[in-house]
Protein backbone atom coordinates (compact mmCIF):
# COMPACT_ATOMS: atom_id res chain seq x y z
CA UNK A 1 0.00 0.00 0.00
CA UNK A 2 1.19 3.15 -0.64
CA UNK A 3 2.07 5.67 2.09
CA UNK A 4 0.28 8.95 1.56
CA UNK A 5 2.26 12.13 2.05
CA UNK A 6 1.63 15.33 2.78
CA UNK A 7 2.46 17.95 0.13
CA UNK A 8 5.81 19.26 0.53
CA UNK A 9 4.51 23.36 0.93
CA UNK A 10 1.73 22.08 2.92
CA UNK A 11 4.16 20.08 5.56
CA UNK A 12 6.40 23.21 5.21
CA UNK A 13 3.62 25.55 6.26
CA UNK A 14 2.23 23.12 9.31
CA UNK A 15 5.82 23.06 10.87
CA UNK A 16 6.66 26.58 9.87
CA UNK A 17 3.33 27.55 12.22
CA UNK A 18 3.66 25.01 15.18
CA UNK A 19 7.54 26.26 15.01
CA UNK A 20 6.39 29.77 15.44
CA UNK A 21 4.26 29.04 18.38
CA UNK A 22 7.49 26.86 20.16
CA UNK A 23 10.36 29.20 19.51
CA UNK A 24 8.26 32.52 19.50
CA UNK A 25 5.69 32.41 21.65
CA UNK A 26 5.22 36.06 22.26
CA UNK A 27 4.77 36.45 18.48
CA UNK A 28 2.52 33.84 17.47
CA UNK A 29 0.35 35.09 20.66
CA UNK A 30 -0.03 38.51 18.80
CA UNK A 31 -0.72 37.25 15.19
CA UNK A 32 -3.63 34.50 16.75
CA UNK A 33 -4.87 37.63 18.61
CA UNK A 34 -5.75 39.05 15.84
CA UNK A 35 -7.88 36.26 13.93
CA UNK A 36 -9.64 36.20 17.01
CA UNK A 37 -9.96 40.03 16.51
CA UNK A 38 -11.07 40.09 13.28
CA UNK A 39 -13.38 37.41 13.61
CA UNK A 40 -15.41 39.59 16.77
CA UNK A 41 -14.91 43.01 14.95
CA UNK A 42 -17.32 44.41 12.40
CA UNK A 43 -15.18 45.87 9.83
CA UNK A 44 -16.53 47.93 7.53
CA UNK A 45 -13.37 49.94 6.51
CA UNK A 46 -14.22 50.22 2.93
CA UNK A 47 -10.18 49.64 1.59
CA UNK A 48 -10.27 45.91 3.64
CA UNK A 49 -11.63 42.54 2.87
CA UNK A 50 -10.82 38.47 3.91
CA UNK A 51 -8.21 36.89 1.89
CA UNK A 52 -8.95 33.32 1.60
CA UNK A 53 -6.87 31.22 3.39
CA UNK A 54 -5.59 29.73 0.21
CA UNK A 55 -4.57 32.97 -0.86
CA UNK A 56 -2.45 33.52 2.46
CA UNK A 57 -0.86 29.97 1.78
CA UNK A 58 0.35 31.12 -1.35
CA UNK A 59 1.74 34.66 0.48
CA UNK A 60 3.59 32.11 3.05
CA UNK A 61 5.29 29.98 -0.03
CA UNK A 62 8.46 28.84 -0.07
CA UNK A 63 8.83 30.79 -3.10
CA UNK A 64 9.36 33.70 -0.89
CA UNK A 65 13.04 32.11 -0.93
CA UNK A 66 13.58 32.91 -4.67
CA UNK A 67 15.52 35.98 -6.04
CA UNK A 68 14.95 36.86 -9.61
CA UNK A 69 14.68 40.45 -11.06
CA UNK A 70 13.32 40.58 -14.54
CA UNK A 71 10.52 38.69 -15.99
CA UNK A 72 10.17 35.25 -17.05
CA UNK A 73 12.12 33.69 -19.56
CA UNK A 74 14.49 36.60 -18.97
CA UNK A 75 15.64 36.62 -15.09
CA UNK A 76 18.79 37.91 -13.87
CA UNK A 77 19.54 34.95 -11.34
CA UNK A 78 19.50 31.40 -12.32
CA UNK A 79 17.12 28.86 -10.01
CA UNK A 80 13.50 30.83 -11.18
CA UNK A 81 11.89 28.15 -13.35
CA UNK A 82 9.00 27.59 -10.28
CA UNK A 83 8.90 31.37 -10.17
CA UNK A 84 8.84 31.82 -13.94
CA UNK A 85 5.45 29.32 -13.81
CA UNK A 86 3.77 30.83 -11.11
CA UNK A 87 4.05 34.65 -12.65
CA UNK A 88 3.02 33.77 -16.23
CA UNK A 89 0.26 32.11 -14.84
CA UNK A 90 -0.69 34.90 -12.52
CA UNK A 91 0.19 37.31 -15.50
CA UNK A 92 -2.98 34.70 -17.42
CA UNK A 93 -5.16 35.16 -14.64
CA UNK A 94 -5.12 39.21 -14.41
CA UNK A 95 -5.95 39.46 -18.40
CA UNK A 96 -8.64 36.42 -18.03
CA UNK A 97 -10.10 38.58 -15.16
CA UNK A 98 -9.95 41.87 -16.26
CA UNK A 99 -10.47 40.94 -20.10
CA UNK A 100 -6.61 42.72 -21.01
CA UNK A 101 -4.34 42.47 -23.05
CA UNK A 102 -1.64 43.33 -20.93
CA UNK A 103 -1.05 42.74 -16.98
CA UNK A 104 2.16 43.28 -15.29
CA UNK A 105 1.82 41.91 -11.57
CA UNK A 106 5.04 42.56 -9.98
CA UNK A 107 4.45 46.11 -8.29
CA UNK A 108 4.58 45.75 -4.42
CA UNK A 109 1.45 47.59 -4.20
CA UNK A 110 -0.54 50.14 -6.30
CA UNK A 111 0.76 52.87 -5.02
CA UNK A 112 4.42 52.10 -6.28
CA UNK A 113 2.23 50.83 -9.99
CA UNK A 114 0.74 54.18 -9.71
CA UNK A 115 4.70 55.76 -9.54
CA UNK A 116 5.98 53.65 -12.05
CA UNK A 117 3.28 54.29 -14.83
CA UNK A 118 3.41 58.16 -13.92
CA UNK A 119 7.03 58.47 -14.26
CA UNK A 120 7.15 56.67 -17.42
CA UNK A 121 4.99 58.60 -18.82
CA UNK A 122 5.35 62.14 -17.97
CA UNK A 123 8.81 64.16 -17.78
CA UNK A 124 9.87 65.61 -14.45
CA UNK A 125 7.74 68.65 -14.00
CA UNK A 126 5.25 67.59 -16.73
CA UNK A 127 1.60 68.11 -15.86
CA UNK A 128 -0.52 65.51 -14.06
CA UNK A 129 -4.60 66.29 -13.42
CA UNK A 130 -5.70 64.28 -10.79
CA UNK A 131 -8.72 64.51 -8.26
CA UNK A 132 -8.06 66.20 -5.72
CA UNK A 133 -7.31 64.46 -1.95
CA UNK A 134 -9.86 65.92 -0.19
CA UNK A 135 -12.26 65.46 -2.68
CA UNK A 136 -11.43 61.59 -2.71
CA UNK A 137 -8.51 61.30 -4.62
CA UNK A 138 -5.44 59.20 -3.70
CA UNK A 139 -1.93 60.46 -2.04
CA UNK A 140 -0.40 59.23 -5.66
CA UNK A 141 -2.88 61.22 -7.70
CA UNK A 142 -0.31 64.24 -7.03
CA UNK A 143 -1.03 65.31 -3.70
CA UNK A 144 1.38 67.39 -2.62
CA UNK A 145 2.46 64.79 0.38
CA UNK A 146 3.76 62.80 -2.42
CA UNK A 147 6.59 62.32 -4.15
CA UNK A 148 4.08 62.45 -7.85
CA UNK A 149 3.08 66.04 -6.33
CA UNK A 150 7.22 66.75 -6.09
CA UNK A 151 8.23 65.23 -9.61
CA UNK A 152 5.30 66.56 -11.53
CA UNK A 153 3.32 69.43 -11.58
CA UNK A 154 -0.14 68.31 -10.41
CA UNK A 155 -3.35 69.95 -11.19
CA UNK A 156 -6.41 68.88 -9.44
CA UNK A 157 -10.31 68.85 -10.66
CA UNK A 158 -13.01 67.85 -7.69
CA UNK A 159 -16.24 68.14 -7.22
CA UNK A 160 -19.55 69.43 -7.89
CA UNK A 161 -22.17 70.83 -5.28
CA UNK A 162 -24.11 67.43 -4.99
CA UNK A 163 -20.09 65.61 -5.11
CA UNK A 164 -20.64 64.15 -8.19
CA UNK A 165 -17.00 64.49 -10.19
CA UNK A 166 -17.53 67.61 -11.79
CA UNK A 167 -16.67 66.50 -15.98
CA UNK A 168 -16.95 70.03 -16.95
CA UNK A 169 -14.14 71.05 -14.52
CA UNK A 170 -11.90 68.49 -15.72
CA UNK A 171 -12.54 69.28 -19.61
CA UNK A 172 -11.75 73.23 -18.73
CA UNK A 173 -8.53 71.95 -16.55
CA UNK A 174 -7.70 69.64 -19.46
CA UNK A 175 -7.90 72.24 -21.57
CA UNK A 176 -6.27 75.07 -19.48
CA UNK A 177 -2.55 72.43 -18.58
CA UNK A 178 -2.24 70.58 -21.37
CA UNK A 179 -1.43 67.27 -18.66
CA UNK A 180 0.62 64.64 -20.13
CA UNK A 181 -1.77 62.25 -17.58
CA UNK A 182 -5.40 62.88 -16.60
CA UNK A 183 -5.87 60.09 -13.76
CA UNK A 184 -9.67 58.88 -13.12
CA UNK A 185 -10.17 56.84 -9.72
CA UNK A 186 -10.35 57.54 -6.61
CA UNK A 187 -10.48 56.36 -2.28
CA UNK A 188 -13.15 58.20 -1.26
CA UNK A 189 -15.47 58.58 -3.80
CA UNK A 190 -19.30 57.07 -3.84
CA UNK A 191 -20.48 57.13 -7.31
CA UNK A 192 -19.79 54.79 -10.81
CA UNK A 193 -16.54 56.79 -12.89
CA UNK A 194 -17.31 57.56 -15.97
CA UNK A 195 -13.91 56.22 -17.40
CA UNK A 196 -15.22 56.91 -21.21
CA UNK A 197 -16.04 60.06 -20.91
CA UNK A 198 -12.86 60.78 -18.77
CA UNK A 199 -11.18 59.33 -22.61
CA UNK A 200 -13.08 61.33 -24.54
CA UNK A 201 -11.41 64.91 -22.34
CA UNK A 202 -8.24 62.85 -22.60
CA UNK A 203 -8.18 62.54 -26.29
CA UNK A 204 -9.34 66.13 -26.86
CA UNK A 205 -5.85 67.08 -24.96
CA UNK A 206 -3.82 64.39 -26.10
CA UNK A 207 -3.10 63.06 -22.74
CA UNK A 208 -2.75 59.39 -21.55
CA UNK A 209 -5.51 58.17 -19.22
CA UNK A 210 -4.69 56.05 -16.38
CA UNK A 211 -7.43 54.55 -14.41
CA UNK A 212 -6.75 53.60 -10.48
CA UNK A 213 -9.62 51.16 -9.53
CA UNK A 214 -8.07 50.16 -6.46
CA UNK A 215 -11.53 50.24 -4.50
CA UNK A 216 -13.54 48.88 -6.93
CA UNK A 217 -11.26 46.50 -9.16
CA UNK A 218 -13.94 43.67 -7.39
CA UNK A 219 -16.87 45.38 -8.61
CA UNK A 220 -15.01 45.89 -12.53
CA UNK A 221 -13.75 42.19 -12.73
CA UNK A 222 -17.52 41.20 -11.85
CA UNK A 223 -19.48 44.23 -14.40
CA UNK A 224 -21.04 46.22 -11.24
CA UNK A 225 -19.18 48.90 -11.87
CA UNK A 226 -17.98 49.88 -16.23
CA UNK A 227 -14.60 48.60 -16.99
CA UNK A 228 -11.98 50.57 -17.81
CA UNK A 229 -9.52 48.14 -19.47
CA UNK A 230 -10.34 49.77 -22.27
CA UNK A 231 -10.85 52.90 -22.29
CA UNK A 232 -7.76 53.97 -20.47
CA UNK A 233 -4.35 53.50 -21.71
CA UNK A 234 -3.26 52.10 -18.42
CA UNK A 235 -5.54 50.65 -15.45
CA UNK A 236 -3.66 50.08 -11.85
CA UNK A 237 -5.30 48.46 -9.06
CA UNK A 238 -4.25 47.19 -5.20
CA UNK A 239 -4.94 43.08 -4.80
CA UNK A 240 -5.33 43.54 -1.36
CA UNK A 241 -8.60 45.82 -1.28
CA UNK A 242 -11.93 44.19 -3.16
CA UNK A 243 -9.97 41.41 -4.84
CA UNK A 244 -9.22 39.90 -1.35
CA UNK A 245 -5.32 39.13 -2.08
CA UNK A 246 -2.33 39.96 -1.15
CA UNK A 247 -0.78 43.45 -0.50
CA UNK A 248 0.33 43.96 -3.81
CA UNK A 249 -0.58 46.15 -7.15
CA UNK A 250 -1.50 45.11 -10.87
CA UNK A 251 -0.60 47.16 -13.98
CA UNK A 252 -2.97 46.14 -16.98
CA UNK A 253 -3.57 47.66 -20.14
CA UNK A 254 -6.72 46.56 -22.98
CA UNK A 255 -6.80 47.80 -26.39
CA UNK A 256 -3.84 50.45 -26.26
CA UNK A 257 -1.57 47.60 -25.41
CA UNK A 258 0.54 48.60 -28.90
CA UNK A 259 -0.04 51.92 -28.37
CA UNK A 260 3.21 53.78 -28.59
CA UNK A 261 4.43 55.91 -25.04
CA UNK A 262 6.07 58.73 -25.29
CA UNK A 263 9.19 58.15 -27.52
CA UNK A 264 6.51 58.03 -30.62
CA UNK A 265 7.75 53.90 -31.12
CA UNK A 266 7.77 51.89 -27.76
CA UNK A 267 4.29 50.17 -27.56
CA UNK A 268 2.87 51.10 -23.94
CA UNK A 269 3.15 47.51 -22.93
CA UNK A 270 7.01 47.56 -23.42
CA UNK A 271 7.26 50.44 -21.71
CA UNK A 272 5.15 49.57 -18.69
CA UNK A 273 7.25 46.31 -18.33
CA UNK A 274 10.50 48.80 -18.43
CA UNK A 275 8.77 51.13 -16.07
CA UNK A 276 7.89 48.29 -13.40
CA UNK A 277 11.75 46.56 -13.14
CA UNK A 278 14.47 48.08 -13.69
CA UNK A 279 12.99 51.80 -13.04
CA UNK A 280 11.21 51.33 -10.03
CA UNK A 281 11.43 48.17 -8.36
CA UNK A 282 14.11 45.60 -8.20
CA UNK A 283 13.34 42.16 -6.81
CA UNK A 284 9.64 41.21 -7.11
CA UNK A 285 7.71 39.43 -4.01
CA UNK A 286 7.27 35.88 -5.47
CA UNK A 287 5.10 34.45 -2.67
CA UNK A 288 2.91 37.58 -3.30
CA UNK A 289 2.95 36.82 -7.17
CA UNK A 290 1.64 33.67 -6.21
CA UNK A 291 -0.93 34.66 -3.98
CA UNK A 292 -2.39 37.09 -6.92
CA UNK A 293 -2.51 33.82 -8.77
CA UNK A 294 -4.64 32.56 -6.53
CA UNK A 295 -6.79 35.33 -5.97
CA UNK A 296 -7.03 36.13 -9.52
CA UNK A 297 -8.62 32.61 -10.03
CA UNK A 298 -11.30 33.26 -6.85
CA UNK A 299 -12.46 36.45 -8.75
CA UNK A 300 -13.65 34.49 -11.55
CA UNK A 301 -15.85 32.40 -9.65
CA UNK A 302 -19.75 32.91 -9.21
CA UNK A 303 -19.07 33.08 -5.27
CA UNK A 304 -17.62 36.08 -6.02
CA UNK A 305 -19.57 37.64 -8.40
CA UNK A 306 -22.36 37.17 -5.68
CA UNK A 307 -20.50 38.81 -2.93
CA UNK A 308 -19.99 41.70 -5.44
CA UNK A 309 -23.22 41.91 -6.01
CA UNK A 310 -24.23 42.01 -2.18
CA UNK A 311 -21.72 44.92 -1.67
CA UNK A 312 -23.31 47.25 -3.79
CA UNK A 313 -27.04 45.87 -2.11
CA UNK A 314 -25.68 46.34 0.72
CA UNK A 315 -24.16 49.59 0.24
CA UNK A 316 -27.26 51.03 -0.66
CA UNK A 317 -28.98 49.85 2.25
CA UNK A 318 -26.33 51.18 4.62
CA UNK A 319 -26.50 54.22 2.66
CA UNK A 320 -30.33 54.72 2.89
CA UNK A 321 -30.63 53.54 6.63
CA UNK A 322 -27.86 55.98 7.78
CA UNK A 323 -30.52 58.76 5.35
CA UNK A 324 -33.48 57.70 7.26
CA UNK A 325 -31.64 58.16 10.89
CA UNK A 326 -30.89 61.56 10.14
CA UNK A 327 -27.52 61.04 8.94
CA UNK A 328 -25.72 63.41 6.09
CA UNK A 329 -24.67 60.68 3.26
CA UNK A 330 -22.57 62.67 0.89
CA UNK A 331 -23.93 62.83 -2.50
CA UNK A 332 -27.48 61.55 -0.72
CA UNK A 333 -26.39 57.51 -1.49
CA UNK A 334 -23.82 55.10 -3.25
CA UNK A 335 -23.43 52.87 -6.68
CA UNK A 336 -20.37 51.01 -5.20
CA UNK A 337 -19.35 49.48 -1.87
CA UNK A 338 -18.82 52.67 -0.36
CA UNK A 339 -20.91 55.47 2.32
CA UNK A 340 -19.52 58.32 3.28
CA UNK A 341 -21.22 60.25 6.19
CA UNK A 342 -19.91 63.82 7.39
CA UNK A 343 -19.80 63.57 11.21
CA UNK A 344 -19.40 67.46 11.51
CA UNK A 345 -23.70 67.84 11.07
CA UNK A 346 -23.77 65.61 14.00
CA UNK A 347 -21.17 68.07 16.11
CA UNK A 348 -18.69 65.36 16.13
CA UNK A 349 -15.27 64.73 14.18
CA UNK A 350 -13.89 61.97 12.05
CA UNK A 351 -11.60 61.32 14.50
CA UNK A 352 -13.67 60.75 17.34
CA UNK A 353 -16.65 59.11 15.20
CA UNK A 354 -13.70 56.18 14.39
CA UNK A 355 -12.66 55.67 18.31
CA UNK A 356 -15.81 55.79 19.46
CA UNK A 357 -16.86 53.39 17.28
CA UNK A 358 -13.56 51.28 17.32
CA UNK A 359 -14.18 51.30 20.99
CA UNK A 360 -17.77 49.12 20.70
CA UNK A 361 -15.64 47.00 17.62
CA UNK A 362 -17.03 48.36 14.82
CA UNK A 363 -14.22 49.73 12.21
CA UNK A 364 -14.73 52.83 10.07
CA UNK A 365 -11.84 55.24 8.87
CA UNK A 366 -11.97 59.10 9.12
CA UNK A 367 -11.76 60.87 5.89
CA UNK A 368 -12.01 64.53 5.02
CA UNK A 369 -14.58 65.62 3.00
CA UNK A 370 -15.24 68.39 0.27
CA UNK A 371 -15.08 71.59 2.11
CA UNK A 372 -13.34 70.07 5.18
CA UNK A 373 -12.09 72.78 7.76
CA UNK A 374 -10.72 70.08 9.76
CA UNK A 375 -6.65 69.04 9.23
CA UNK A 376 -6.27 65.01 7.85
CA UNK A 377 -5.99 63.51 11.26
CA UNK A 378 -9.31 64.94 12.53
CA UNK A 379 -11.87 65.42 9.48
CA UNK A 380 -15.07 65.81 9.53
CA UNK A 381 -15.84 62.71 7.82
CA UNK A 382 -16.34 58.77 8.35
CA UNK A 383 -15.84 56.58 5.36
CA UNK A 384 -17.65 52.86 5.96
CA UNK A 385 -18.03 50.20 3.68
CA UNK A 386 -19.43 46.91 2.55
CA UNK A 387 -16.97 44.30 1.56
CA UNK A 388 -16.26 42.28 4.80
CA UNK A 389 -20.29 43.15 5.38
CA UNK A 390 -20.75 40.82 2.22
CA UNK A 391 -18.07 38.78 2.29
CA UNK A 392 -19.69 37.39 6.14
CA UNK A 393 -23.17 36.60 4.17
CA UNK A 394 -24.86 39.60 5.41
CA UNK A 395 -27.72 40.95 3.55
CA UNK A 396 -29.61 44.09 3.23
CA UNK A 397 -31.68 43.42 6.15
CA UNK A 398 -28.47 43.23 8.40
CA UNK A 399 -27.39 46.62 7.22
CA UNK A 400 -30.00 48.68 9.13
CA UNK A 401 -28.54 46.52 12.04
CA UNK A 402 -25.08 48.06 11.06
CA UNK A 403 -26.35 51.72 10.73
CA UNK A 404 -28.45 51.12 13.80
CA UNK A 405 -25.36 50.61 16.03
CA UNK A 406 -23.22 52.81 14.40
CA UNK A 407 -25.90 55.84 14.95
CA UNK A 408 -26.46 54.71 18.61
CA UNK A 409 -22.61 55.07 19.19
CA UNK A 410 -22.23 58.45 17.03
CA UNK A 411 -25.68 59.67 19.65
CA UNK A 412 -23.66 58.72 22.60
CA UNK A 413 -20.52 60.27 22.42
CA UNK A 414 -20.25 63.90 23.78
CA UNK A 415 -17.20 65.48 22.11
CA UNK A 416 -15.29 67.67 24.49
CA UNK A 417 -13.54 69.00 21.97
CA UNK A 418 -12.05 67.83 18.69
CA UNK A 419 -10.63 65.20 19.15
CA UNK A 420 -11.44 63.92 22.96
CA UNK A 421 -14.52 62.76 23.71
CA UNK A 422 -16.83 60.82 26.26
CA UNK A 423 -18.38 57.51 25.41
CA UNK A 424 -21.49 56.21 27.63
CA UNK A 425 -20.03 53.13 29.18
CA UNK A 426 -23.83 51.63 28.90
CA UNK A 427 -23.74 52.62 25.27
CA UNK A 428 -20.24 51.05 24.91
CA UNK A 429 -21.03 47.51 26.90
CA UNK A 430 -24.79 47.36 24.52
CA UNK A 431 -23.41 48.26 21.14
CA UNK A 432 -20.24 45.65 21.67
CA UNK A 433 -22.57 42.63 23.10
CA UNK A 434 -24.69 43.22 19.64
CA UNK A 435 -21.41 43.41 17.82
CA UNK A 436 -20.28 40.12 19.19
CA UNK A 437 -23.82 38.60 18.28
CA UNK A 438 -23.86 39.54 14.68
CA UNK A 439 -20.68 38.15 13.81
CA UNK A 440 -21.31 35.66 15.53
CA UNK A 441 -24.22 34.73 13.38
CA UNK A 442 -22.63 35.99 10.43
CA UNK A 443 -18.86 34.60 11.06
CA UNK A 444 -16.17 35.70 8.79
CA UNK A 445 -15.91 32.86 5.79
CA UNK A 446 -12.32 31.73 6.79
CA UNK A 447 -13.17 31.71 10.53
CA UNK A 448 -13.29 28.68 12.84
CA UNK A 449 -15.23 27.80 15.49
CA UNK A 450 -13.87 30.09 17.84
CA UNK A 451 -15.01 33.64 17.82
CA UNK A 452 -12.25 35.43 19.89
CA UNK A 453 -13.24 39.45 19.60
CA UNK A 454 -13.09 39.93 23.73
CA UNK A 455 -10.30 37.69 24.42
CA UNK A 456 -8.58 39.14 22.08
CA UNK A 457 -9.41 42.73 23.65
CA UNK A 458 -7.94 41.22 26.79
CA UNK A 459 -4.71 40.08 25.52
CA UNK A 460 -4.38 43.22 23.25
CA UNK A 461 -5.34 45.60 26.01
CA UNK A 462 -6.55 49.06 24.54
CA UNK A 463 -6.22 50.16 20.87
CA UNK A 464 -3.00 51.44 19.97
CA UNK A 465 -3.85 54.93 20.73
CA UNK A 466 -5.37 56.21 24.16
CA UNK A 467 -9.23 56.08 24.44
CA UNK A 468 -10.37 59.55 23.84
CA UNK A 469 -7.15 60.85 23.87
CA UNK A 470 -5.88 63.74 22.07
CA UNK A 471 -4.30 63.77 19.13
N1 LIG B 1 -5.19 52.87 2.25
C1 LIG B 1 -6.08 53.00 1.14
C2 LIG B 1 -7.44 53.41 1.54
O1 LIG B 1 -7.79 53.24 2.70
O2 LIG B 1 -8.21 53.85 0.69
C3 LIG B 1 -5.55 53.91 0.10
O3 LIG B 1 -4.37 53.38 -0.42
Amino acid sequence: MTHRQEPAQTSMLRRGADLLHRADPALAAILDAEVGYQAGTLAMIASASAADPSVLAAAGAALSNVTAEGYPGARYHPGAVHFDAVERLAVERAKEAFSAQYANVQPHSCSSANFSVLSALIPVGGVLLGLDLDAGGHLTHGSSASVTGRHFRAVHYGLDEHGYIDYASVAELARAHRPTVMVAGASAYPRVIDFARFRAIADSVGAYLLADISHIAGLVVTGEHPSPIDHAHVTTTSTYKQLGGPRGGLILIGREHRTPGPDGRTPLSRVMQQAVFPRSQGTPNPAAIAAKARALDLVTTPEFKDTARRIVENAGALAAAFTTAGHRVLTGGTDNHMVLLSVLHRGLTGVIAERALEECGILANRNRIPGDTKPPLVAGGLRLGTNLLAQRGMGPAEMAECANLVDTVLDATTPDDDTSYRLDPQTRRYVRGEVDELCARFPLPFADDEPAGECADAYLGAPTHETGARL
